[in-house]
């Protein structure tokens, strides 16, 4: 009889098998999605292949491509437009954040930061064009029935914007310092993180043209699993080394920055984050065994590292 502990690694096989092959087909996919850096004016365009191009777990595209496998999509290329534009937009907010008027951070996926290498004003300039892009690539999408190409754009604009993810990074700068409830934090951390994490997984499944009950579901799995993911990275920055991390450790607390550790504890951080997990899981369960990879990159992003 097969143990429980040998049917774990046989499935920790089949999901770093499965991960490895998205992450070929977006790095290729994200590398035609900007122009060559021998491209005029060459600056802009090297600085940003430099960030896009540069690492990441690609977790956001990989959810993409995951809902819409989950809910009955065939073919992966008619979804790689849609999981390039989610990895632009994380990877313009990544390089803003990292600027001195911002987090002021000079390491980031293993490098240095793009201001470092760029200057300030082709790193803001790089950060532009890589959002501005990822909507142009959106506009590639060949839309199913139940969800036009309007839709899918409004859905972008609204989660990249003033009342999502914008709005989760004026409300992260202005809490700095403050003395905070865990409600303050998750507004942040809903916003800041959850919001492309729940758009990822709603491009995904509706380029596929699911019901409105996967809809809802891929919808609640984001949420709880977006928050997660945020609240294992505020106990990351606490508990690994940069090296570990590919940015900086340890930066939260030195700002004293609204994250789960520093408001309810390591512990009762940690446990959350299962809670958000199972949640997470547990709405899924209607896509059935089509819901697998979800559930599985589900599971493994609470154990992460790094
Ligand atoms: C619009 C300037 C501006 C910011 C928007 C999203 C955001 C607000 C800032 C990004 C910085 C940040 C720490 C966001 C939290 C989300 C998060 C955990 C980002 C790191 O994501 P990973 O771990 O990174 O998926 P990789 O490098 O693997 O892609």
């Amino acid at each position: 009889m097969t143990s429980r502990k040998a049917i774990r690694s046989q499935s920790v096989d089949g999901l770093s098998a499965y991960l490895e092959k998205q992450r070929n087909l977006i790095e290729r996919a994200l590398s035609k999605a900007v122009p060559a850096a021998s491209v005029r004016p060459s600056t802009i365009h090297a600085a940003m292949r430099y960030s896009l191009l540069g690492g990441g777990k690609r977790l956001r595209p990989i959810l993409v491509l995951a809902a819409a496998e989950a809910c009955g999509a065939k073919d992966p290329t008619d979804v790689l437009p849609a999981a390039c534009a989610v990895e632009l937009i994380h990877t313009y907010s990544l390089i803003h954040d990292d600027l001195p008027c911002m987090d002021d951070d000079d390491l980031r996926r293993g490098r240095p930061t793009s201001h470092k290498v760029y200057g300030e004003g082709v790193a803001v300039l790089a950060g532009d064009a890589l959002l501005t892009r990822a909507f142009g690539l959106i506009a590639e999408i060949t839309p199913a029935k139940r969800y036009p190409l309007a839709v899918l754009l409004e859905e972008t604009a609204k989660a990249a914007g003033s009342l999502q993810l914008i709005a989760g990074q004026v409300a992260d700068i202005e809490a700095e310092g403050r003395k905070l409830s865990i409600a303050d934090v998750r507004f942040i951390h809903e916003r800041k993180t959850a919001a492309l994490i729940v758009l990822s997984l709603r491009l995904g499944a509706m380029i596929a043209n699911a019901t409105p009950g996967q809809l809802k579901a891929v919808t609640q799995f984001g949420q709880a699993l977006g928050l997660a993911f945020q609240i294992i990275d505020d106990i990351l920055d606490v508990t690994q080394s940069s090296e570990q991390l590919g940015k900086s450790a340890g930066k939260d607390l030195k700002a004293s920055k609204a994250t789960y550790p520093a408001v309810i504890g390591l512990e009762a951080s940690r446990k959350e984050a299962a809670k958000l997990t199972r949640k997470a899981l547990s709405s899924i369960k209607l896509l059935g065994s089509h819901g697998i990879q979800l559930r599985e990159i589900g599971e493994s992003l609470l154990n992460r590292q790094g």
